[in-house]
């Protein structure tokens, strides 16, 4: 039985993968117009591979007026011009693919841009236009048919509807303005997306990472939502009434080619995920849950609470738990939208020692493992002084809101310091020359953050114990390690607020992890299950190693054969 299960564990590449994200706008300029592109991302290949990637996630590159940098497509058949030529992409595709990498790229199906050729149709409405249904429209309501179809939010805080002067209707957006929802129920809508699907797996991509996928399926009718003070009619659409029948008709065309999934689902929990990922009947590889991002804050990181360590082993105990030899997980501690790691759970004061703490907590775990740009080498959040430093749409949203609601500026300013996505996307800091070597234009697309002169990929290289060597060396040991990738879990010490330990067992393999995700030195427990005398310390981010963990101290421990 046991075989049988570890055969069937095994036959999927990317169960035994690690990711790395790349955002193209920040990543590498390759033409020194400020913007980065698919010529440097081209050069910087061999850089992913070093690391021990085996697979490269593309945030959008399609042609896109970029108000959601990308998010809001356009054309999903072109490559933004920004960004190069369909060419250029196919020449960082076979250079990928001859390096030994696998390439996904970002599929956002829930909504399109404004400015798409579908919008433009569909606004001209009209009972012989095939465009008409493509979107969500509604007539208005109340006597002059000015009042909103119904009391949803976006979830960019606001209105969930804007009307249209051409169509004199209202059209559903649950994010930006410029990015209309979508009608999924519309058959040609989704032969449309089956046809996507089909350009780029017929191009030889993997697979694809699919942006909020379980927002598609809107409830017949747009019920009013729960009346919340923001993110009105949620219930109405996450994991909404015809998800899975959708994702089962997507899943066919993927499953000709043989393409990974990995969907974007914000609110799931684990019971829920494994309705989309139970490997008996699965719609999607691997979801993207933000549980786990919750230690800090109420949902998301604009409602901040003090770090919670036995919150964040709780969610991570439940995942490793439920999706046990039945599905699989997809780990991940930063991406284009969330503040820097290291700003949030780790420490700034203690940079590289809670990077590698951190980077050993989710790396241990079953599932594939993602790393966005820059988190090998432990960027941080950007010192934003002034709102006009700020370049995202979603800021902009949510300092409204918190305005509405009564915070003053400062207060709001301290808060998106912490939150904004755009900590994020500042660009990759490749050295400590000018606008660290990430352009040669005097004025790149978004602000260099002032530390890339300590911290940079060239600096990190060098130095045997940076964070960025110690990524590789954990990279590279957890590819050897079956109790690592496909071992049970099991947490011990789970009220400890500042100890993060347990054990992966995969038949004869044990491997015990220690990290102190603390300040604070704090006194090594060791549970009566594990005989420290039998294993062997085979990773660790400090070179003396006593009773008492030092701040951030991790240490892997594996059994002696
Ligand atoms: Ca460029």
């Amino acid at each position: 039985m046991a075989e049988r299960t570890t055969k069937r564990v095994n036959k999927d590449w990317w169960k035994e993968a690690v990711f790395y994200q790349v955002w193209p706008r920040s990543f590498a300029d390759g033409n020194g117009d400020g913007i980065g592109d698919l010529k440097g991302i081209y050069d910087k290949l061999e850089y992913i591979k070093e690391l021990g990637a085996d697979a490269i996630w593309f945030s959008p590159l399609y042609v896109s007026p970029q108000k959601d940098y990308g998010y809001d497509i356009a054309d999903y058949y072109n490559i933004a011009p920004e960004y190069g030529t369909m060419d250029d992409f196919k020449k960082v595709l076979n250079k990928a693919h001859l390096l030994g990498m696998k390439v996904i790229m970002d599929l956002v199906i829930n909504h399109t841009s404004n400015e798409h050729k579908w919008f433009l149709k569909s606004r001209k409405g009209g009972d012989d236009n095939p465009y008409k249904d493509y979107y969500i429209w509604r007539k208005g309501k109340g006597k002059d048919g000015k009042r909103f179809p119904n009391n949803w939010n976006s979830t960019f805080p606001g209105d969930g509807w804007q009307y249209d002067e051409v169509r004199k209707e209202y059209y559903l957006h649950l994010f930006a303005i410029e990015q209309p929802d979508l009608n999924m129920d519309n058959p040609k809508v989704r032969e449309e997306v089956k046809n996507i699907m089909r350009f780029y797996l017929e191009m030889g991509i993997d697979g694809f990472r699919e942006d909020v996928i379980t927002f598609i399926s809107k409830r017949k009718g747009l019920p009013n939502g729960f009346p919340l003070p923001t993110a009105r009619g949620m219930e109405h659409y996450v994991n909404g009434p015809n998800i899975h029948k959708y994702l089962a008709e997507f899943r066919e065309v993927l499953d000709e080619y043989g393409a990974v999934t990995v969907g974007e689902a914000p609110l799931i929990n684990a019971k829920t995920a494994l309705k989309y990922i139970d490997e008996k009947n699965k719609t999607l590889d691997m979801m993207f849950h933000f549980q786990h991002m919750e230690a800090d804050c109420m949902f998301i990181s604009w409602f901040k609470l003090p770090f919670n360590l036995v919150k964040l082993k709780k969610v991570y105990n439940r995942w490793q738990e439920k999706l046990y030899n039945r599905a699989w997980n997809a780990l991940f501690l930063e991406n284009h939208d969330q503040p820097r790691i290291i700003s949030r759970y780790g420490s700034e004061k203690f940079r590289e020692e809670s990077g590698k703490a951190l980077a050993c907590m989710y790396l241990c775990q079953s599932g594939t493992p993602f790393i966005y740009q820059g988190q090998e080498i432990g960027m941080t959040n950007y010192p934003f002084k002034e709102l006009d430093e700020f370049v995202d749409v979603n800021t902009f949203a949510f300092y409204k809101l918190l305005r509405k609601f009564g915070f003053s500026h400062k207060n709001i300013l301290n808060k998106a310091r912490y939150a904004a996505r755009d900590n994020a996307r500042t660009p990759m800091q490749w050295n400590d020359g000018k606008k660290a070597g990430f352009t040669t234009a005097e004025k790149p697309w978004f602000s260099v953050n002032p530390n890339y002169t300590e911290i940079n990929v060239e600096e990190s290289k060098k130095r045997p114990d940076s964070l960025l060597n110690f990524y590789k060396k954990l990279i590279a040991f957890r590819k050897e390690s079956k109790a690592l990738i496909f071992g049970s879990f099991h947490l011990y010490y789970k009220r400890n607020k500042r100890l993060f330990i347990y054990e992966k067992r995969y038949e004869n393999d044990r491997v015990f992890v220690v990290i102190n995700l603390s300040e604070k030195p704090t006194k090594l427990k060791v549970p009566s299950e594990v005989n420290l005398q039998d294993f062997e310390l085979s990773i660790s981010n400090y070179e003396q190693n006593t009773n008492i963990l030092k701040p951030y101290e991790c240490r892997i421990y594996t059994l002696r054969r």
